[in-house]
């Protein structure tokens, strides 16, 4: 066994097995000479894309993709007090153009609300112009000074989906963030990826925000990583950039706004989430390669394989199956090797002896069970087990995640334990989960708490479902022992 072929351990030491995936399987490139800056591989922008696909296909039921400028003037990037204060220490700035100083230095878009929201000004004239709900998917740049990770702390984030929506009254953008968790839930399903929804405590709201949602998922290292946020803004931004329609009795009124987004952690979430010793694991929805052939021929038969591995390959294409035929020089080994590591869902193999038999063999990636398949029943056992794999995979995910949801009081949504916990007891939990605990709203205990433990405060747990319903809870602070929800607290990204 070569080197490179040992198997990686993802248990003990998960950064390392995470890194180590990335270079082997080919998704991302750690060597670009810019900190928190990182080059997409083409396997890994392919797995990029087929998630983003699906991002696409849910946002465009109900939004509009547009496209607005990289660069902010700092004038409008100043606008929003509370915005600013949040986002200052996190801007890059183009102060130049040659050796020319600019008059006005201008921003890279830590995000985008300041480049849009002017022109939300100028778009929005009557009632008729709402709701009006847009998205775009685009880099933006954050000067992030904690320690910088791929896919999931960056400075460049390249894949940042980013939805606007203004409304007419409180209770449409409120409606709105009830639709925009349920996409969010549609969207992690389909990954496979489980996740808690939280409301986030006051004082780590989004800058400018009257309250933000958040999905977090769990790491194989017991840390929690927020992979998506919704944000009601309200009249805040509405009023600093001035944004008004005529209502139908011909009063001027400022829109009611909300805004929510995801980045490439969803693909770091996927990649987490699922993979193991032997490499990526993936759910058959965003594989890149769903099935890949691989003749095994031997000293004689070799062209009888191939023409039946090529008769299967045309076959399961023209039903629509990403599939890869691999009829390289390497011996089966090291393409087994190489089409796990990239966590292909199922492999085919085709032998001389598959052949006399009219048979061939599947091997799913998932838990290498193997299986006899008539050559004539390929595409439908295909697409039966492909679909057996993605649920599988959701299903293993959910286990190992709930199994590391615990609660206290009647707050989690997890099957974990169920009692009150001592300080001793949450301090072995927090090592490996997510902890329900009662505290009060006060930023002091949180904080108290946040150091006492070593945690961050998620916030408030949200029922997953479509209502976006909090979960009702209520005991004591458990360090000022006022009245208290029950929120989750966990070891953050
Ligand atoms: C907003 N405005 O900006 P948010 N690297 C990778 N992913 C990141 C990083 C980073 N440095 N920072 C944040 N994210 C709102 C909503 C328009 C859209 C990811 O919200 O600042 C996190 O998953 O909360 C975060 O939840 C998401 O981007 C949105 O960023």
């Amino acid at each position: 066994m070569k080197e490179e072929e040992t198997v990686l351990q993802k248990g003990n030491n998960f950064s390392e097995w995470y890194n180590e995936i990335l270079k082997r399987a080919e998704i991302l490139d750690v060597r670009y000479p810019v900190k928190g800056v990182y080059v997409w591989y083409p396997y890994g922008y392919k797995l990029r894309n087929l998630i983003y696909k699906i991002l696409r296909s849910l946002m465009d039921k109900e939004h509009e993709e547009a496209l607005f400028p990289l660069l902010i003037p700092e004038d409008e990037l100043m606008k929003e007090k509370e915005h600013i204060k949040g986002f200052e220490e996190e801007v890059f700035w183009v102060t130049k153009g040659g050796s020319t100083e600019l008059d006005v230095p201008l921003a890279l878009r830590p995000t985008s609300e300041t480049a849009i929201y002017p022109v939300f000004k100028v778009w929005i004239r009557s009632h008729r112009d709402l709701p009006l709900r847009i998205y775009q998917i685009v880099n933006t740049f954050r000067y992030e000074t904690k320690h910088t990770r791929p896919l999931i702390r960056l400075r460049e984030i390249t894949s940042f989906k980013e939805a606007h929506t203004a409304h007419a009254s409180p209770a449409d953008a409120a409606e709105q963030i009830k639709k925009a968790v349920a996409l969010y839930k549609n969207f992690f399903d389909l990954l496979a990826v489980p996740y808690v929804i939280t409301r986030r405590p006051e004082w780590d709201k989004f800058p400018g925000a009257e309250y933000s949602i958040a999905f977090d998922t769990l790491m194989p290292d017991g840390r929690t990583m927020q992979i998506a946020t919704i944000h009601l803004l309200g009249e805040s931004f509405a009023r600093t950039f001035d944004i008004k329609y005529e209502d139908k009795d011909g009063s001027q009124k400022f829109v009611n706004q909300t805004c929510y987004g995801i980045s490439e952690r969803c693909v770091a979430a996927v990649i987490s989430v699922h993979g193991e010793e032997h490499g990526l694991v993936l759910p058959p929805e965003v594989a890149p390669i769903q099935v890949v052939i691989v003749p095994i021929v031997y000293s004689s038969g070799g062209a009888e394989v191939e023409k039946v591995c090529i008769a299967a390959y045309e076959e399961l294409k023209r039903a629509g199956i990403r599939v890869f035929f691999d009829n390289s020089e390497e011996r089966p080994g090291a393409k087994y090797y190489k089409w796990e590591m990239k966590g292909v869902p199922l492999r085919i193999e085709i032998g001389p002896r598959d052949v006399r038999n009219n048979r061939c063999e599947f091997v799913r990636r998932d838990d290498f069970t193997r299986m006899q398949v008539p050559l004539g029943d390929v595409v439908p056992e295909v697409k039966g087990t492909l679909k057996a794999i993605q649920d599988s995979v959701h299903e293993r995910a959910k286990e190992t995640f709930f199994a590391n949801v615990y609660k206290s009081g009647d707050s989690g949504v997890g099957k974990g334990e169920d009692k009150d916990k001592s300080e001793g007891e949450l301090e072995e939990l927090r090592r490996t989960g997510i902890v329900s605990i009662f505290l009060c709203e006060s930023e002091r205990c949180g904080r108290e708490v946040e150091e006492r433990l070593g945690v961050t405060v998620l916030g408030e747990a949200i029922y997953g479902d479509e209502n976006g319903e909090r979960v009702k809870s209520e005991g004591k602070c458990m360090i000022c022992s006022r009245k208290a929800k029950g929120v989750y607290v966990a070891r953050a990204y």
